[in-house]
Order: C-alpha cells, then sequence, then structure tokens
C-alpha cells in the first residue's frame, strides 16, 4: 500500500473538521457539498473488500428518495447484497478519520480484516441522475486508483442494476450478462414468457402510467419498453426532463402524502405506479370513481406476489416453504391477512432491506417487502432446481405451473428490490389471473395509518428494540406512547431514528384516518418533548388527506385470493 499517494490524494479529497457520518440504512447520505472525502474513502474501501472477498464489488452513487440536493454512496457485496455488518463498522470508521489518521485507519482495516494487498480488486461503479453523482463517482474512481485497484464505471444505473451487475460478474455469468442489455433480455425474456401463458389480454392489463420521480428510472425504463412494447405500454410521467428529483413526486411522496404525484392526470380505475429516485422501490395507485385516492403499497405487492407464487405451488404439488418478512412499518391489516386467511408465516425485521434480505433468505422462497414497496423475492438454489425439473418433467397444467414459476425467478431481480423488474412481476400477474387494480386493492383493507417525521437535536438519543417496535431509550417515551396507543381502537405506534435521513419517523395507525392522525400528532408530541425535539412543537397541520372508508374490523379480513 503506497501510503505517500494516498495522503497526498486524499489531500484532494480532504475531510471537513469535525463532521461525523455514520454508514446507516443505506450507506452514507447526507448533503451533497459534504460528501467528496467519504466518496474517495469509498473508492478505498471497495478495494480493501475486493481484494479479500477475491470478488468484484459494487459501489453506487445515490441518495435514493431523498432531495435532490443530498448524495450518498453505497457499497454492494459480492452476491449483489449489502455490504456486511462488520465492514459497515469500517466504513464508519474510515469516513470519519481525521485527515492526518486516515492512512493508519485504512492500514488498520487491512488488518483487522486480514486482507491480502496482494490480490487483484476489481469495482464497478453506479451512479443516479443527480446534479453532484460525476463528480463525486470521479471521487471514488479516485480512490479505487490510488490503490491499483480495477474498476468499471457504468456511468448512470438505478440501483438494483448496480446490484444485478455485481451478482452477474461474480457467478461468472450464470446469473445473467453484465451489461443493460442482458438486464433487458433477461427480464424481457422471461415477462414475454410468463404473459403469453394469460387467457385474458384485453387491453385493460396491458397500459400503465409510471411516475419516475423526474429520475434514472425514467431512462432505464425507456431502455427496457423497447424490449416489452408488444405486452406492454408504459406511459412515462415525470421522467426528468422538467421537474426535480423526487419533488412532490415519487414513490416515497406518494407513499408518505397517500396522494398522486404532481404531473399525474389519472383517470377513474386507471392503474398508476411511481418509483423513487433510484428506481428500487414501487408503489401503485389508482382513484375509485368518486374520486378517492388508493395506494397499493409494498404490503399488497407482498400478498399479491405470494398468494400467485403458493397457487402455482398448490398447482404443482410442491410444498416448498414460503415465508414472508416485513417490517414494523407493515400495515396491520396485511400482516394479519397473510397470516390467518393466507396462512403463511410473517417476520418481522429492523427497517433497511439489508436486514429482509437476510432474514428472507432462510426459506425455499423468501418474499420481502417494505411498506414503502422496496422488496423482491428470492428463490433458494434448492428451490430452483426443483422448479428447472418439475418444468422438464411435469405435464399438461403442472407442467405450464413450473414453466410460469422458473419464468417468475428469472423476471424478480433477486441481487435487490428493483422498481422496473417488480412491476413487470406485477403487471405479469394481473394479466395472468386477469385482476383489475380494484379486485387486487380489495384483497383486504389497510388499517389508517400516518407516518410523520420529528426534527430533534440527535436521533440517536432514541434507541430501540424487537425490530423498532418499542422505545428503550429515552427513558419514559416507551410509556407515553403506550398511554396513547390505549386511546384509540386497533391502534398501534412506534418511532425510529431514520437512517437516511436527519429525523426521528413517527408511524401510527388506528380505527379511523382521524384517529391515526391524531395518535400519530400526539406521539411526535411526545418525541419533540422527550427526545430533544428541536424548532417549533409538531403542529397537527393538514394531514386529513387520502381515502380510507374503512370497514368494521371483521370485513377487513374477508376477501380472498380471486382466482382466474
Ligand atoms: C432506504 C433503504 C430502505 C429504507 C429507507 C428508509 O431506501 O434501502 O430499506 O426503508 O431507506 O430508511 P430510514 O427510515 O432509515 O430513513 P432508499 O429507497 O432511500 O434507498
Amino acid at each position: 500500500m503506497d501510503l505517500d499517494a494516498i495522503t497526498k490524494y486524499s489531500a484532494l479529497h480532504a475531510k471537513p473538521d469535525g463532521l461525523v457520518l455514520q454508514y446507516g440504512t443505506a450507506g452514507f447520505r447526507t448533503k451533497a457539498e459534504h460528501l467528496d472525502h467519504v466518496m474517495f474513502r469509498m473508492g478505498l474501501l471497495a478495494v480493501l473488500r475486493s481484494k479479500q472477498t477475491k470478488s468484484t464489488i459494487g459501489v453506487m452513487v445515490t441518495a435514493s428518495h431523498n432531495p435532490e440536493e443530498d448524495n450518498g454512496v453505497k457499497l454492494v457485496d459480492p452476491l449483489g447484497e449489502m455490504l456486511a455488518p462488520s465492514w459497515e463498522e469500517h466504513a464508519t470508521c474510515l469516513a470519519n478519520a481525521e485527515e492526518q489518521d486516515m492512512p493508519r485507519v485504512l492500514m488498520d482495516i487491512s488488518v483487522k480484516a486480514a486482507v491480502n494487498l496482494q490480490q487483484d480488486a476489481f469495482v464497478v461503479i453506479g451512479r443516479d441522475t443527480r446534479p453532484s453523482s460525476e463528480k463525486l463517482s470521479q471521487s471514488v474512481i479516485d480512490g479505487v486508483t490510488v490503490l491499483e485497484g480495477q474498476f468499471h464505471d457504468y456511468g448512470l444505473l438505478t440501483t438494483p442494476q448496480l446490484h444485478y451487475m455485481v451478482y452477474c460478474r461474480n457467478t461468472s455469468g450464470q446469473y445473467g450478462k453484465a451489461t443493460i442489455e442482458g438486464y433487458c433480455q433477461k427480464l424481457s425474456k422471461a415477462f414475454t414468457e410468463l404473459t403469453k401463458q394469460a387467457f385474458c389480454s384485453g387491453d385493460e392489463y396491458r397500459s400503465l402510467k409510471v411516475d419516475c420521480a423526474n429520475g434514472i428510472g425514467a431512462l432505464k425504463l425507456r431502455e427496457m419498453e423497447h424490449y416489452i412494447s408488444q405486452e406492454l405500454s408504459v406511459q412515462l410521467l415525470n421522467d426528468g426532463t422538467k421537474g426535480k428529483l423526487n419533488h412532490l413526486c415519487g414513490a416515497d411522496f406518494v407513499k408518505s402524502h397517500q396522494k398522486p404525484p404532481q404531473g399525474m392526470e389519472m383517470k377513474p380505475n386507471e392503474r398508476c405506479c411511481s418509483f423513487d429516485g433510484d428506481a428500487d422501490r414501487i408503489v401503485y395507485y389508482y382513484l375509485d370513481v368518486d374520486g378517492h385516492f388508493h395506494l397499493i403499497d409494498g404490503d399488497k405487492i407482498a400478498t399479491l406476489i405470494s398468494s400467485f407464487l403458493k397457487e402455482l405451488l398448490l398447482e404443482i404439488g410442491e410444498s416448498l416453504n414460503i415465508g414472508v418478512v416485513q417490517t414494523a412499518y407493515a400495515n396491520g391489516s396485511s400482516t394479519r391477512y397473510l397470516e390467518e386467511v393466507m396462512k403463511v408465516p410473517v417476520y418481522c425485521t429492523k427497517t433497511g432491506v439489508k436486514h429482509l434480505h437476510h432474514k428472507a433468505q432462510e426459506f425455499d422462497i423468501g418474499v420481502y417487502f417494505e411498506a414503502n414497496g422496496h422488496g423482491t423475492v428470492l428463490f433458494s438454489k434448492a428451490a430452483e432446481i426443483r422448479i428447472k425439473q418439475l418444468a422438464k418433467e411435469l405435464e399438461d397444467k403442472k407442467r405450464k405451473a413450473a414453466k410460469m414459476l422458473e419464468n417468475v425467478i428469472d423476471l424478480f431481480n433477486q441481487a435487490a428490490g428493483d422498481a422496473i423488474s417488480d412491476m413487470l412481476v406485477i403487471e405479469a400477474i394481473l394479466t395472468l389471473k386477469g385482476l383489475t387494480v380494484q379486485q387486487w386493492d380489495a384483497l383486504y383493507m389497510d388499517l389508517p395509518n400516518r407516518q410523520l417525521k420529528v426534527k430533534v437535536a440527535d436521533r440517536q438519543v432514541i434507541s430501540t428494540t424487537d425490530a423498532e417496535r418499542q422505545v428503550v431509550t429515552p427513558p419514559g417515551l416507551q410509556e407515553a406512547i403506550n398511554d396513547l396507543v390505549k386511546k384509540y381502537k386497533l391502534s398501534r405506534a412506534f418511532v425510529r431514528p431514520s437512517g437516511t435521513e436527519d429525523i426521528v419517523r413517527v408511524y401510527a395507525e388506528a380505527d379511523s384516518q382521524e384517529n391515526a392522525d391524531s395518535l400519530a400528532h400526539a406521539v411526535s408530541l411526545a418525541v419533540f418533548q422527550l427526545a430533544g425535539g428541536v424548532g417549533e412543537p409538531p403542529q397537527p397541520g393538514k394531514i386529513h388527506e387520502g381515502c380510507w372508508k374503512i370497514k368494521p374490523y371483521y370485513q377487513l379480513l374477508g376477501t380472498s385470493f380471486p382466482s382466474s
């Protein structure tokens, strides 16, 4: 390791004094102007990780759903998964080392992690469309080259596409070709094969409006469009030609405000969806004939997908175990529907797809989705081999079902939650089942809910347990939440520090929208008072938006998956 060269180049990417950042839910995120040194150092770290794993490592420059002014960076491990937790710690140490200490910290990491410095290293880099991303990805490249790592810069990519590229490169192309054409060909082939099987191919199922959050999703969906235009016509809105990234649009906006994005003109019952800024999340929605907005979030996506997979497994007579993984944000109705109606085991993990992904790996088929629309499905190697074998051996209807499963395996991006891939899966299922968006929505009725943000001086004063459903510190906060929850029916609330924004998130659900709003507001006030709120205390505000025509509780469990 040429420490002199590292010191010299590091000075060109100097760390602002006193700045402390943490590798959070999805890497480092903050204002773009504070990230140059982090990018350089993550280039260095990616080389060490590549040497240690003897594999290609990915570096993605994006702040996903955050505002355009922010940016971020995360490392992608060999099988396309999120960075191992012990390396997250190394990343935090390296990013926070003061300028003069940085080379020593880098050496310490290589010793601690038993990195063979003679080993070759290869790093692939991708970035989103933020104005700051190109320069910041150049800083990553500077870090890679000063440690004499080789690299390939993919330039503009969605985050899940970068995960896919890493996975392909480390499996000698068995998972697919590590190019955009390879990605589009793999997914579109599976999509075409699947939709070919549909009995119902009326126009109703063949067009979709997509809000691309003014981000990279627009560019990459345009590339995919060329491959799928025979089966699906997509109309792209918020494609980045006019608006600002994630501003009044995108999956995070739609989910948290429970209303359509700017620029989306919706006819009644028209199926629409939104991607987030780096196209790793998707939510669906529609307006009913009375003009009410209906959101179909990650929970309902997981339900649709697991129902479909369960049906196919039943058809081929295989008892592979399916598990669904959610977080505390999952709507109570979704968990009840999955467990009590569908009889599928459901598990709750901490927020962050890295946690869900890990849990989902325990099943033959692990379906994981966060309520915010971030998720995918993982098939174990054994399940994949068995399904492929059955697709050859079985006959007639059973063979058809096994073939469908085979195509579903190819259609999912198993490296990471992927808005484009998930959209194609959902469109294929709706077409195959002959389901309208309203029928899908009617699987169960969401409990009214509200998410709010509270600004505090130091969000780390809040620590949690039980998959973030209970507060441990500061003292008294959990008791205050418990007392507030008792005042409402069918209610639940929790708070947790965000790992991507400098705020505390508050979630509440209850029997009516008014009660969910009121509970969320009361919990926000408790956070403000007990966890060091800054600025104005949270105001009740205008938060009664959206459509929640809630039915009595017993009806929430009533519907079953419509069969074709
Ligand atoms: C990232 C993570 C998600 C997480 C979200 C919000 O999403 O990948 O798993 O749900 O941040 O996290 P937090 O509540 O900690 O801010 P994205 O789409 O921004 O990459």
